[in-house]
């Protein structure tokens, strides 16, 4: 016999598919991962950004086949972080002269903070983006720069684009000097199809001995050499547009990040670095890196800089 006012089926509201992130089960790496499929992963040992890949999982940025993943070297390939010095330290007399090159960020156990989507942020519908934060204070690894400091690292993985963000806080009582970079690693098809425009500042190139100086080159600038140039002033508001025949690939935009360095170790560097890998892997990367590093960025006690960059993919 059929109940009489029956209550009627609560509606169940469909499930609004949100963004993942999964810690891995080594507890290496965190992967963020949206709805529509891209994800992002940061290893915890830098805080480097290994994998950026399209919702069809196509990757992004270029990473060694022999790349170090075990926490022993910094990473070869990705997004590694450099800070407080960009380079081989100054030999002696400067607080940065015991650091190895590029500093100590990318070569420490970072502390995965945990994560915010969009919706937490207070958007409306489905989330279509997740930050990930990490963090890092003294650490054994930073302990010959005799400073008190913390770092949070950002990384926000949208549908198109990959933000990576740098705070660096002094929390000691004295000021102190640092630069900072995001060496990125970009994956191209082929160098020799790449062209690249948006760097319309004078620049010293590296890759020559000894370094030359130059003003402000003819764009765009395209790759047929090894090339490690550091590009100083570049204008806050322009977009570093990485071309791949007319098609533009990438496009990177800057917040507080006025220098670019554009490396490309071309034959004979890459054939001396032991974690380059395969040996022609020059020719399917570009780095395109955005930090602070023409002079010293002072920081006073108790200040905070913040800094980073928003790379859309095509
Ligand atoms: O960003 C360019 C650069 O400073 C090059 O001079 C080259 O040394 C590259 O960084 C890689 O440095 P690494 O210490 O990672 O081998």
């Amino acid at each position: 016999m059929e109940r009489r006012n029956k209550p009627s089926a609560i509606p169940v509201e469909p499930s609004v598919p949100t963004p993942t992130a999964d810690i891995s089960s080594d507890n290496s790496s965190i992967t963020g991962r949206l709805p529509t499929g891209e994800t992002v992963t940061i290893l915890l040992h830098g805080a480097t950004v290994t994998s950026w890949k399209s919702a069809s999982g196509a990757e992004h940025l270029w990473l060694s086949e022999k790349a170090i993943l075990d926490g022993s070297k910094p990473v070869r390939g990705g997004i590694p972080l450099v800070f407080p010095v960009f380079g081989p330290p100054p030999k002696s007399g400067h607080p940065t002269s015991s650091l190895s090159q590029h500093g100590f960020a990318r070569s420490s156990r970072w502390e995965y903070l945990g994560k915010s989507t969009s919706e937490s942020k207070g958007s409306t519908g489905a989330d279509d983006s997740i930050q990930l934060d990490f963090g890092l204070g003294t650490s054994e690894a930073s302990k010959s720069w005799p400073y008190q400091f913390g770092l949070q690292y950002s990384v926000t993985l949208s549908a198109a684009s990959l933000r990576t963000n740098l705070v660096v806080r002094n929390e000691g009582k004295e000021g102190f000097d640092f630069q900072c970079l995001l060496h990125t690693y970009l994956r191209v098809k082929d160098i020799s199809g790449v062209s690249v425009k948006g760097l319309n500042a004078p620049f010293t190139e590296k890759a020559v001995s000894p370094p030359s100086t130059n003003a402000a080159s003819a764009e765009p600038i395209t790759i047929g050499k090894e090339v490690d140039r550091v590009y100083t002033s570049v204008p806050k508001d322009s977009t570093i547009t990485v071309a791949e025949g007319t098609a533009p690939r990438f496009e990177i935009t800057r917040e507080n990040l006025d220098d670019v360095v554009v490396w490309n170790p071309w034959i004979e560097k890459s054939a001396g670095m032991g974690d380059f890998a395969p040996k022609d892997g020059y020719k399917t990367m570009l780095c395109v890196e955005a930090g602070v590093v023409k002079d010293w960025q002072k920081l006073e006690a108790g200040e905070t800089f913040e800094g980073g960059q928003i790379i859309k993919a095509f």
